[in-house]
């Protein structure tokens, strides 16, 4: 039976800057001095207060935590690709991506701590805060790069999501429909290796997890993910052609998760030191270092100022979110509905009704004003 070919899919990957911080010239993107350092700093600072945070956790100073460190290449540099009013909505593990947009980390403490206040973002962002079940926000970032595209305000909306999640529904909805519309939408799939403790090899039978654009006529690529200048060179264009009416882009950024999935797990129960050592050899912070360093742009100097001000600043920020007066356990219920559905209206009343009786009505006078809608 004779057959011909209908279609046919290419994938690419986009490498640039190399482990040992060599750059191939040909696909050097036009970037500036003073944006290397910026995401130089951004990343150490990143690493630093994970590191913090995790302390943090172990001394029962916060809630379980999870890590970012390794991908932090992948984290702050596509938000250094917005404006501020572009929509971003990370994964759980996207504190980095909220500190680029420049979020203040008291706030991520704060969220960690359990405490809603910590959804706080500059004014003037767009930024939602990520949902801790995976993937759901997938459609919603969809929706908003279409109300972006009726709008006609040349927005763009980025949503992340982890090599686990794209085995997921929601990837496929949000895709289907930002392929068809050609929406001004941008997805991150932050392949980190694990999903938990199901590695990638066991996660899906294809291939490459960019490759999944295609099959909803989305432009699809793969980049090391912890290439800050692969990561920023993918990230440009498709900002620019989805602001042009060039539709969506899925970008797979192959990363590794150094550390436990969370505070809550132990990642030497399911895998090996030896693929944890190989990973740690193409670590991102250290290769853009080395790169700046040969272009005379950093040094030693240079390094322990970074070091010295970026402790004394996180210590100013964990000592700010320490200070923090009770939250009042009310507003759990503001800011989640235009109205509130019945259930939720009985429940703040008997939250109120306990509050008082715990007390005496002291107890909430004392508390801060319930704050946020509550119809
Ligand atoms: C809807 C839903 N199902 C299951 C979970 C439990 N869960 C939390 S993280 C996770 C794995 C996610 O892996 P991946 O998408 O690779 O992201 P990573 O944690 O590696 O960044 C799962 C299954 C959840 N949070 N939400
Ligand atoms: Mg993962």
């Amino acid at each position: 039976m004779p057959v011909k070919t209908v279609a046919e899919a290419k994938i690419e990957r986009l490498e640039i800057l190399s482990p040992d911080g060599k750059v191939d010239e040909r696909l050097l993107p036009k970037i500036s001095k003073e944006l290397l350092l910026k995401m130089y700093r951004l990343m150490y600072q990143i690493r630093a207060f994970d590191e913090r945070a995790i302390l943090l956790q172990r001394s029962g100073r916060l809630g379980t935590y999870p890590m970012i460190t390794g991908q932090e290449a992948t984290q702050c540099v596509p938000p250094l690709c917005l404006k501020p009013s572009d929509w971003v909505v990370p994964t759980y593990r996207g504190g980095g991506v909220y500190f680029a947009r420049g979020m203040q980390m008291r706030y991520a403490l704060l969220y960690w701590a359990g405490d809603d206040r910590g959804t706080h973002f500059p004014d003037g962002n767009n930024d939602m805060i990520f949902s801790i079940p995976v993937g759901t926000h997938l459609t919603q970032v969809m929706g908003l790069a279409w109300a972006e595209k009726l709008k006609k305000t040349g927005g763009v909306a980025v949503g992340y999501c982890g090599d686990g999640t794209s085995s997921k529904g929601d990837l496929h909805e949000a895709l289907t429909f930002a392929g068809q519309f050609k929406l001004p939408a941008i997805y991150i799939i932050e392949n980190n290796g694990w999903a938990i403790s199901v590695p990638r090899s066991k996660q899906s039978a294809s291939q490459t997890l960019a490759q999944k654009a295609w099959g909803y006529g989305v432009e699809g690529l793969q980049v090391d993910g912890n290439d800050c200048l692969a990561v920023f060179k993918a990230m440009t264009d498709a900002v620019e052609r989805a602001r042009a009416g060039g539709g969506t882009t899925l970008i797979e950024c192959e990363t590794y998760r150094m550390s436990h999935h969370t505070t809550a797990d132990d990642a030497g129960r399911y895998r090996d030191a030896a693929e944890v050592a190989a990973w740690a050899a193409k670590d991102p912070i250290a290769r853009l270092r080395k790169f700046l360093t040969a272009k005379k742009l950093w040094d030693e100097k240079k390094e322990m100022l970074l070091s010295r001000e970026t402790e004394s600043w996180i210590d100013a920020e964990v000592a700010a979110y320490e200070a923090a007066p009770q939250p009042n356990p009310l507003n759990m219920f503001a800011d989640n509905y235009a109205r509130a559905p019945w259930a939720l209206v009985e429940q703040r009343a008997e939250l109120e009704k306990l509050l008082e009786a715990k007390g005496g009505p002291e107890v909430l006078t004392q508390l801060p004003p319930a704050e946020g809608r509550f119809p």
